[in-house]
């Protein structure tokens, strides 16, 4: 397989100051907790509670404490704390979440959704350049309710990294939009989305988590995987994750987020283009 070169290096520090805004996109549409001020004064005291232990317990000294403030502030300058948290903790935050949902399992949402991307119908191809590195990949499937029926009027909205591990709006090499878009599913609910095989994602080394990771000794991938959202008018929106079965770092994903109902096993379809289906239940809102 090809891979071509970035011209334009994406750094840690570039794709960090994206994610920011990003996230403040993201978490305005999440909207504001309804948090009482008990609820937070119990919170915060037992995240600071969480914190002082672990200092007591490994007797952290003066000079570690220093590190560690140099560390979390760097995290702040370079943009990285939406990929920090939503490597190291959203995945315990959508856990919870999982409790009280049925349908299609869930995974994180990551850094990296854009909102507002092209609509495109039933049956498309995600935007790619004429030379796009890669496999071609077929995923086709089903919008259902949880009785089974059909919802007409869904969406699929999809994203993905490029060959090389860059997503596109994170990356100054990437054309704008690339291997995203909002697809529009038919009358039955159906969807046919070609687009590549994802590929395994490396948290950017030169940043403040990379280092962390690093220096701790740790591994920085995510297996290979697509980014869904899918919704429809009255049914609770789900967003989760697709994997590919055999696929490098299944057992290990630096961000905690595979799921085995979630991993898929792509076939040689009549045309020898890769093709999988996946069908997705949403649940009433
Ligand atoms: C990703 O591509 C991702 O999906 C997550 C959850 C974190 C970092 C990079
Ligand atoms: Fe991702």
């Amino acid at each position: 397989m090809t891979t071509t070169k970035p011209d334009v290096s994406p750094t840690a520090a570039g794709s960090g100051a994206n994610a920011s805004e990003a996230a403040r996109a993201s978490a305005a549409r999440h909207g504001q907790a309804a948090s009482s001020q008990e609820r937070l004064s119990t919170v915060a005291h037992d995240v600071i509670d969480a914190v002082n232990a672990v200092i007591r317990e490994h007797k952290i000294t003066y000079p570690e404490f220093q590190t560690a403030k140099r560390w979390l502030m760097e995290v702040g300058e370079n943009g990285e704390w939406p990929l920090f948290l939503d490597v190291f903790v959203e995945h315990v935050v959508e856990e919870v979440a999982a409790e009280s949902q049925q349908g299609t399992v869930g995974s994180i949402e990551g850094p990296y959704y854009l909102p507002d991307q092209q609509h495109f119908p039933p049956v498309t191809t995600l935007p790619m350049r004429d030379d796009e590195p890669g496999t071609l990949l077929v995923l086709a499937g089903q919008v259902r309710d949880l009785a089974g029926a059909p919802l007409p009027n869904a969406e699929v909205d999809i994203w993905q990294n490029a060959a090389d591990g860059f997503y596109s709006g994170f990356a100054p090499h990437l054309p704008e939009g690339l291997l995203r878009g909002v697809v529009t599913v038919d009358e039955d609910g159906r969807f046919e989305i070609t687009t590549i095989l994802p590929a395994p994602y490396q948290i950017p080394t030169d940043g403040p988590t990379g280092k962390l990771i690093k220096t701790a000794g740790w591994h920085a991938w995510r297996p290979a995987h697509l980014h869904l959202m899918v919704r429809a008018e009255g049914f609770r929106q789900i967003t989760t994750q697709l994997y590919f079965a055999g696929g490098e770092y299944l057992d290990g994903d630096v961000a905690s987020a595979v799921k085995d109902d979630l991993v898929l096993d792509p076939k040689p379809g009549p045309d020898g283009r890769l093709r999988v289906d996946y069908d997705f239940v949403l649940e009433r809102a």
